[in-house]
């Protein structure tokens, strides 16, 4: 992937688990600050560094870079146990990294969160989104009630507390009354939090100036995306969503910087669809297909192990995609995933209720009835993962790569050929 912008912004095109971290990762040693924008530890970034496998899930997956410094931006909520054991993982691996700076204005997902998404889940039956459990919607709620607690809280011990005992003076009311759980107590969830205070306090930051001044100094920062486009709140297939804005423009609100600052916008895209949780997916697959992309792909939760649901390109999907966040280019990732097909399904439009749609459409009623219509692209048989240049890949695959970038009218700059850093092909 070439890279001459000063900021870019990383977001991922479809459901999730396109290989944002890899992305990351692979940019990182031309990037001076990688600032995690939104979501929580419900995403799961997977590094590939000299063979060896790393799972983030609030660390930026900018942090195995020695010159990056690394940012938990405002828009993020952050579960301190898990970042603690984050960062315990890496060391009892030998990987020493400096502690990511936080933001002040970051919420924190404590107990009562984690037990709320999971009774609410249980409560909804078939109904459910099919979350991870991490807490993630009940603690974005708190933030957008009011009642959230954020990092800054925890230099203050008696806001702290009175802000917990409010949170939860409602929240034991539902658990008993409701959901027929025992209440949870104040002093405990306020003693689990405290615990991490002195290992946090000289981490916190005011982000939104720091990540400003280093754009002032001339650094390069990267904006890392969770999660994807259509798990966006406002802009995917709702409600079968997350509950924060991975699109680009989440990176200015959770990331505390202007439009103006931000130069680029690279989608990642999976060169077929997958998706973890319930909602919407036209080009599902239920056969053996979906089978051997599920199998060759690997395709498992990186958080919670769930299979994925596997499909074909949709190009619709990745065309919305683009135009909403404004993609400046696109890195097509697990391309080589798809060696071995005689032919390749591409969707290039749905036939909703008779009618034919070549851009996604308008209402959910109509997403959800929407049946592919595949154009066949042919297939090749070659092992791709080696190669390292456009001419390296088998001519079929090259016309694969300019067919989608015709279809979702963005430029493809570089092609994923398996999970290690260096397994790329930048596109000039
Ligand atoms: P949540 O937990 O409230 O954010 O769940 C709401 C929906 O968002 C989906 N979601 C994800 N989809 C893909 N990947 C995610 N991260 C993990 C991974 C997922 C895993 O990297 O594989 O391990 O299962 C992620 N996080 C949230 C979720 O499935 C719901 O549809
Ligand atoms: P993320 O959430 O977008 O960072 O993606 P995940 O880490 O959840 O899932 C992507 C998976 O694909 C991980 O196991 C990566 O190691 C792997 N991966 C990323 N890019 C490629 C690629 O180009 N080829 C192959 N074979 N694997 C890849
Ligand atoms: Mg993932």
């Amino acid at each position: 992937m070439c890279f001459s912008m000063p900021s870019v912004v990383v977001v991922g095109a479809q459901w999730g688990d396109e290989g944002k971290g890899k992305a990351t990762d692979q940019l990182g040693n031309r990037v001076d600050v990688c600032v995690r924008y939104s979501g929580g530890n419900n995403a799961g970034h997977t590094l590939v560094v000299d063979g060896e496998k790393f799972v983030l899930h609030l660390l930026p997956s900018g942090i195995l870079n020695p010159g990056t410094t690394t940012v938990i931006g405002n828009g993020v909520v952050v579960d301190l146990d898990v970042l603690a054991g984050e960062l315990d993982v890496l060391a009892s691996r030998g990987v020493d990294v400096p502690h990511p700076l936080i933001s002040a204005n970051a919420h924190i997902i404590t107990e009562y969160h984690r037990v709320l998404d999971k009774v609410t889940e249980r409560f909804l039956g078939k109904r459910r989104i099919g979350t991870t459990g991490r807490g993630v919607g009940p603690c974005y709620s708190d933030k957008v009630n009011r009642i959230g607690i954020r990092i800054q809280d925890l230099l203050d011990e008696s806001i702290l507390r009175q802000k917990v005992e409010a949170a939860l003076d409602q929240k034991n009311q539902l658990l008993v009354k409701i959901y027929n759980r025992p209440t949870i107590d104040p002093d405990q969830v306020v003693a689990s939090l405290l615990k991490h205070a002195d290992a946090i306090r000289p981490h916190i930051i005011d982000s939104g100036r720091y990540v400003n001044d280093a754009l002032d100094e001339g650094k390069v920062v990267l904006f890392e995306g969770a999660q994807a486009h259509h798990l966006d709140v406002d802009q995917g297939t709702y409600p079968y969503v997350t509950s924060s804005n991975p699109t680009a423009a989440g990176a200015t609100t959770g990331g505390g910087v202007g439009p103006t600052r931000i130069d680029r916008a690279i989608g990642i895209a999976k060169a077929y669809t997958t998706r973890v949780g319930e909602g919407p997916f036209p080009t599902e697959l239920f056969d053996e297909d979906g089978e051997k992309l599920r199998t060759v792909g690997g395709e498992f939760g990186a958080t919670t192990g769930r299979p994925r649901r596997c499909g074909w390109f949709d190009a619709l999907v990745v065309e919305q995609a683009a135009k909403i966040n404004g993609f400046t280019d696109i890195f097509l990732t697990k391309l080589d995933i798809l060696s071995g097909w005689d032919k390749i399904p591409v969707c290039v439009a749905y036939e909703v209720d008779g009618v034919r749609h070549d851009v996604m459409p308008m209402t959910q009623s109509d997403f959800h009835h929407a049946k592919p219509i595949y154009e066949y692209l042919d297939g090749w048989s070659e092992d791709i993962s080696g190669a390292r240049t456009f001419d390296d890949l088998p001519a079929n695959c090259q016309a694969y790569v300019h067919r989608l970038e015709e279809l979702v009218g963005c430029r493809i700059s570089g092609i994923g050929v398996g999970p290690g850093r260096e397994q790329s092909v930048a596109i000039n």
